[in-house]
This record gives C-alpha cells, structure tokens and sequence, in this order.
C-alpha cells in the first residue's frame, strides 16, 4: 500500500477543533438545551406567498431591525449645528450602512441640486476652472474603502466616563466604499503651479466649512466623491460632492463641495485655529494634527449590553488607523493583564476599518475587557494614562486611548476607566 500523506485539516475541522479546546465539549452554547428537530413547527409566513417583487422599490432593513439607528448624544441651542452617531454595536463587518453613517454638520444639511452645483478650482492655477457635475463624473475615477472618523470621536472619554454604549462613545466613526475623482487629477487639469503648496477647500453649506489641505494630501490619495457604498452620496454626507482625504481628521473632509484654491501657506480657517486643535498641558496648543492616529473599540460585548450568561461568547470589534493598515489586535479579558492575539477578518485594507474577533469562556466573574491594536507604523496604541501624559487633560479632539467595558457578575456592561 502506498503511503499518504495526512490531509491538511479543513479550515472547518481547525475551527472545531479549536471551538472545542474552548468549549471543553461538543456545544458551544453549553447551557442551552437543544430539542429534538421533530418540535420545528410551520409558521404562519411558511403556508402562504410572501410580499411581491418591488413590494419596497428601494429596500429598507426588517420593521424587527428598528432599535437599529443613528442617535445624537442632547439638543444643542441649534439643531443645524449637531452630530448623530453610529450604532456601531449593531453591525457586523467593516461597511457602514449608508443610512446609519453618523452625520456631523456645522449649519444643516442643504438641499443641492446637482444640475445647479459647481466646483470651482482656483488660486496658483494656469487654467483655472468651473466644472458641473456631469463634467466631473467624465473624468477618470477610482473607488475605495476607508474609515471616516471625527476627531470628537471620543472626546467624552477625557472625562469620567459616561457613555451608555460604544454608539455614544466611539459612534462617530463610519466605513464606506467611496468613489470618485482623484484631486491629482483634477489638479494636472488646471495646471495647479509649483509654488502651490496647501488647498483651501470650502463647502456650500451655510457654514461655508472651510480648511486648509496640504497639497501632497492631494498628490498622495485625496478623492472628490460623489458616490458612497454604491450609489449616489446621501444629502447628508455631502450630496453632490464632497472632499474625501483617506486617514484625515473627519472634518478636513469638506462636504457639499464647492471650491478649491490653491495657495502657497495654510489659509488659517476658523476650523484649524480656534477649532480642531489640541490645548496640551503646558497651555500651547497643537495645530494641523491631520492623521487620526491608531485606534481600537471593542463593539460586542459593549457597555449597555449583557452577557447571555456564562459560557461561550466571541468578543468582537475594530480597529484602524490614518497611517495604514492595522498589523495586530490584542484582547484582554483582565483589565490589561495578559494579552491575547484577536484573529482578522480580510481584508485588512490600509485607513479601513478592521473586523478583529477572540472567543472567550466567561466563567461568570467580574471582567474588564480591552482591546489594542498595532498598526503597520509599529505604533501602539496608548493606554489612558500613557495618553494623558503626553497630551495633559485639556484636550477636546484626538482621543485614541485603549477602551475598557467592565463585566458585572450579572453579565451586564459599563464604560469604565481601568
Ligand atoms: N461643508 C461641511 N463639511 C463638513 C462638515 C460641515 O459641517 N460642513 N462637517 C465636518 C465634520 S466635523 C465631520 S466629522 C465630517 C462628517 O462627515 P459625515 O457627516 O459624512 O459623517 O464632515 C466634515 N465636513
Ligand atoms: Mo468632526
């Protein structure tokens, strides 16, 4: 007889098996009882057609999905000037839904007419230009998935923590494919000079949000968007166009795009002066900090949730950073004890999110779970307190410590600092 060699085990029998060293046994769901199949009973929807083809012409999520939304954290004195979050403890993968992308604007949403919206470039041009929509759409175009995330994000975690769930405290944080125009292109078009080096970029909303780009941003990877997870953008990510700058700050990412100048220094815009910069301890303050710097959220189990009960459960969450791709995620179960290395799901895409998962046997204790990622710079993210040292506790923006949700003995979770 010939000898073979032993077959490699199937990524389903190395998942058993490997399911089964953390189960101790055959069934994952160990304090489940399961019933014989003979009880599956034919329901109502089974003895009768369903709805017709175009019964929703543009398809919603189940009217049983309803808890899933967008919520703002208070009123503001006004209603224009607001951010709505993402609940992003009720998703699964790295896309964003596009009518769960959290919103921030400085003055409303406006209402463009695509046919009437004009992009202007200008400034150190030798051909300066007014394009429509439709001429914009004509030239060469790209798509790509990045994260989008406000430098907010977070801010609420500089003081004692508060947040109700991962939607109040990491939610401004969204994931799309994006498609459009790359600036570079557009930029050779109207013949951008050599003496320029920044872009102001300005939107056509009643806040006229304005900031300076560097220009390499521009030859590097910067996009004009007008299309989002397959369609046309929302109104209130920026319909018809926006600026998109891959691993910048959120608000650097101009909506309602409607003028580009090209310039030799930084324009100083209310938003890079007074707003979106950091106050250290010391009573200086940071500017221009564009690259939103590695960051890690554990999504499921979050605070607000609650733990079936002892047992198996996969903690799962993101990871990402402006600089490039996520190289490692650790969990630990302990409050930073030990450490764990969390699987990856593919593809791990440069300033994307990234899906990581660990199973885990709660055995019923106390708990305080943490998530840290690495990204491909080698940078690591901080702890709170390795943060705090470096920036002091005056700070608003820019906030990208390790997360911790505690574990009560009841299986229910809180935002805690450990
Ligand atoms: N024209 C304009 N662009 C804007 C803003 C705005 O208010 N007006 N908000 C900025 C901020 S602070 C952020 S975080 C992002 C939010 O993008 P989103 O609403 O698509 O999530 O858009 C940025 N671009
Ligand atoms: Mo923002």
């Amino acid at each position: 007889m010939k000898d073979t060699p032993p077959a490699e085990p199937s990524a389903r029998r190395r998942f058993l098996r490997g399911a089964a060293a953390l189960g101790g046994g055959a069934s994952l769901l160990s304090g489940a009882r399961a019933q014989s199949p003979e009880v599956l009973s034919v329901p109502p929807w089974s003895r009768q057609p369903g709805e017709p083809v175009l019964w929703q012409p543009y398809g919603l999520p189940s009217v049983h999905e309803k808890s899933v939304q967008r919520r703002s954290r208070g009123g503001t004195p006004f209603g224009g000037a607001a951010s709505s979050m993402t609940p992003l403890q009720d998703l699964f993968g790295i896309i964003t839904p596009s009518g769960l992308v959290f919103e921030r604007h400085h003055a409303g949403i406006p209402q463009i007419d695509p046919d009437q919206h004009r992009l202007v470039i200008h400034g150190l041009a030798a051909r300066p230009r007014i394009f429509s929509m439709d001429e914009l759409l004509r030239f060469p175009s790209v798509s790509r998935i990045h994260f989008l995330e406000c430098s907010g994000n977070t801010g609420s975690e500089w003081s004692a923590p508060s947040a109700a769930s991962v939607q109040f405290s990491h939610g401004l944080l969204s994931c799309c494919e994006w498609t459009g125009v790359p600036l570079s292109v557009l930029l050779d078009e109207v013949g951008a000079a050599d003496q320029a080096r920044w872009i102001l970029a300005e939107g056509a909303d009643g806040a006229a949000m304005s900031r300076s780009i560097p220009i390499e941003k521009a030859w590097e990877d910067a996009l004009v968007v007008y299309a989002q997870n397959g369609e046309r953008l929302r109104p209130e990510n920026g319909y018809p166009l926006r600026l998109f700058l891959p691993g910048f700050e959120g608000n650097m990412n101009i909506k309602w795009l409607r003028r580009l100048k090209l310039g030799a220094a930084p324009f100083m815009t209310r938003e890079e002066t007074s707003k979106y910069t950091d106050s250290l301890a010391d009573g200086q303050a940071r500017q221009f900090t564009f690259l939103m710097d590695a960051k890690s959220v554990i999504t499921r189990p979050s605070a607000g949730q609650r733990l079936a009960g002892p047992g198996f459960h996969e903690i799962t969450g993101l990871a990402w950073s402006g600089r490039g791709r996520v190289r490692s995620v650790e969990v630990s179960v302990d409050g930073g004890l030990q450490w764990q290395l969390a699987q990856l799901d593919a593809p791990v895409l440069p300033r994307a999110l990234t899906r990581f998962r660990l199973g885990w046997r709660w055995q019923g204790q106390p708990a305080v779970l943490q998530s840290r990622v690495t990204d491909d710079t080698g940078y690591v993210q901080p702890t709170r307190a390795q943060l705090i040292e470096v920036r002091g506790l005056n700070s608003v923006y820019h906030y990208n410590a390790i997360q911790s949700w505690a574990v009560a003995p009841d299986g229910s979770l809180s935002n805690v600092h450990a």
